[in-house]
């Protein structure tokens, strides 16, 4: 279509919308705009030329019925705190559910919250709270990161080796299809053996089958007490190994187990305000215990035998149990501003893997021998939820080059080797942040073809016209 003759049916489309939805839920306005269409790093920038902003299930079903009638393709966005360049609409009409931020019910009794799309995750974390539950998903992103787009990438964070990722905290889903009608599939059931579990696939699916307009989310006992320890040690290995014995004193009351090198701690002590090391030490790595138990008598001699076992085994090298609320703050400030320092740092191939627990220490070894060789002048950043077998595995661009085409040409080949690597451990190329643009290509060919048969059939079922949020994931 002529350029001319686009521009005047997007003008039409957007008379259309706004008679729909009313003015506030409506945005052509640049400096309104701006936001959405970069992401947090600075890394990728977009444009669209209408930002939809519906109030109500019902409102974003008339923008999706007009966008289908229009043939417009749409991108949904929550927080834009997203990894892999799926939010960022590049030409598509972008819909913000962030005015969806209704709680709809709390059902304390099952266990259970409805809550809309837009819901922040520290607004549903506090309102379980009141509720005297717990609502676990916890991640850095969480005063943005909205219920929505934490199910539409399958979030995970620092709590999943106890918890689960998104997925496993979800009980029901309501969504808007591509063609514009509603599915209310919220149901607050633990069993429901009627077919096909449908709300799966929206889970994880980055806004490509449709929109997530709300959803039913499990809640759990609020533990008693965190026991909460810093950890000084020499090698990953001896990290997975504490992990273990962990697990095995508490009785699985382990809820987080990071992991920090010494020099991703160095950058958070340099860029990050109101930070200090709490055991200086030239030993390359730390680790955050986090212990959750129901009572608090015996909570503290549990941490406190764990680690005298292990120093003792010689395991560790120092360590100190936080003694308040303060210091517990204090030991997740550290961890939660990694990827902080690192933007400050500079920009970075960012690798989101995983690997089973009992391979993570040959990955790290193995991977950090292998940017040592292929990529000497760039600096390795490697943490994260080792506890679940998660490692985010960063390597920034070298000094003095330009960042952005490093990234975009010579740092591929080391994307591709540290891929390998993660495939040979049997593991995958994206833990937690999902695929987006950024790794599409590539999911494409490490995928089985039967995979990638499966998973297009689904697309093609639910979204024949490939208009929700096209170029990313497949
Ligand atoms: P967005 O970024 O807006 O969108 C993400 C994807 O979901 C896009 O493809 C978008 O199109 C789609 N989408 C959004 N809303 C909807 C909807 N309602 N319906 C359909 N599709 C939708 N992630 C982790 O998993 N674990 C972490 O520990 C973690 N830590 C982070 C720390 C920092 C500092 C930052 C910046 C990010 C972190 N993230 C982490 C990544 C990010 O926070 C998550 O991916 C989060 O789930 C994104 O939520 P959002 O609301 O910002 O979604
Ligand atoms: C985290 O665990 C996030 O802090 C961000 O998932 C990871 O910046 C990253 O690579
Ligand atoms: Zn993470």
């Amino acid at each position: 279509m002529p350029d001319d003759q686009r521009q005047a049916r997007i003008v039409d489309f957007i008379a259309k919308l706004t008679a729909a939805l009313g003015p506030k839920g409506v945005s052509t306005d640049a400096h309104e705009i701006e936001p959405h269409v970069k992401d947090w790093r600075g890394r990728w920038q977009g444009s669209t030329p209408v930002l939809v902003k519906p109030a109500s299930t019902e409102e974003v079903s008339k923008a999706v019925k007009l966008c289908a009638e229009f043939g417009l393709a749409v991108t949904p966005q929550g927080g834009n705190s997203g990894m892999v360049n799926g939010s960022i609409p590049y030409g598509e009409v972008l819909i913000s559910l962030k005015r969806m931020n209704r709680v709809r019910n709390i059902d304390v009794l099952n266990d259970a919250m409805t809550l809309e799309a837009g819901v922040i995750l520290t607004q549903a974390q506090e309102l379980a709270d009141t509720n005297d539950r717990l609502f676990p998903l916890s991640l850095g992103a969480e005063g943005v990161a909205t219920i929505g787009g934490l199910i539409s990438t399958n979030a995970g964070g620092v709590a999943v080796l106890r918890y689960g990722m998104m997925r496993d905290l979800m009980l029901g889903i309501e969504a808007v299809l591509p063609d514009g009608r509603i599915w209310n599939g919220l149901r607050g059931l633990r069993k429901d053996n009627t077919g096909y579990d449908l709300k799966q696939l929206f889970i994880g699916a980055e806004g490509t089958l449709g929109l997530v307009t709300a959803a039913t989310l499990k809640l759990f006992p609020k533990p008693a007490v965190k026991e909460t320890a810093w950890v000084v040690l020499d090698t990953p290995a001896q990290a997975v190994e504490l992990l273990a014995r962990a697990k095995a004193a508490s009785g699985g009351a382990v809820t987080g187990f990071e992991i920090v090198p010494r020099f991703g701690l160095e950058l958070v002590l340099k860029h990050v305000p109101d930070i200090r090391d709490p055991l200086p030490s030239p030993a390359a790595w730390r680790v955050l215990i986090e212990l959750s138990l129901p009572r608090p008598e015996g909570a503290r001699d549990m941490m406190e035998s764990l680690l005298g076992d292990a120093a003792e085994a010689e395991l560790i090298l120092d360590a100190a149990i936080a003694d308040n609320e303060a210091q517990k703050a204090l030991f997740w400030k550290i961890r939660e501003s990694v990827p902080v320092a690192e933007r400050a740092h500079g920009k970075a191939l960012k690798h989101d893997v995983s690997a089973p627990v009992s391979r993570v220490a040959e990955f790290l070894e193995r991977g950090e021998a292998l940017v040592r060789k292929m990529a000497p002048q760039c600096d390795l950043i490697a943490f994260g939820h080792v506890g679940d077998g998660n490692i985010h595995f960063n390597v920034t661009a070298p000094k003095g080059v330009d960042a952005d085409a490093y990234l975009e040409g010579e740092g591929l080949s080391v994307s591709k080797a540290i891929h390998d690597l993660i495939m040979e451990l049997n593991g995958s190329i994206s833990a937690e942040h999902g695929i987006g643009k950024l790794k599409r290509a590539e999911l494409a060919w490490r995928k089985s073809q039967v995979e990638m048969d499966m998973m297009r059939a689904v697309k093609k079922a639910l979204d024949p016209d490939n208009r929700m949020n096209p170029g990313r994931l497949l």
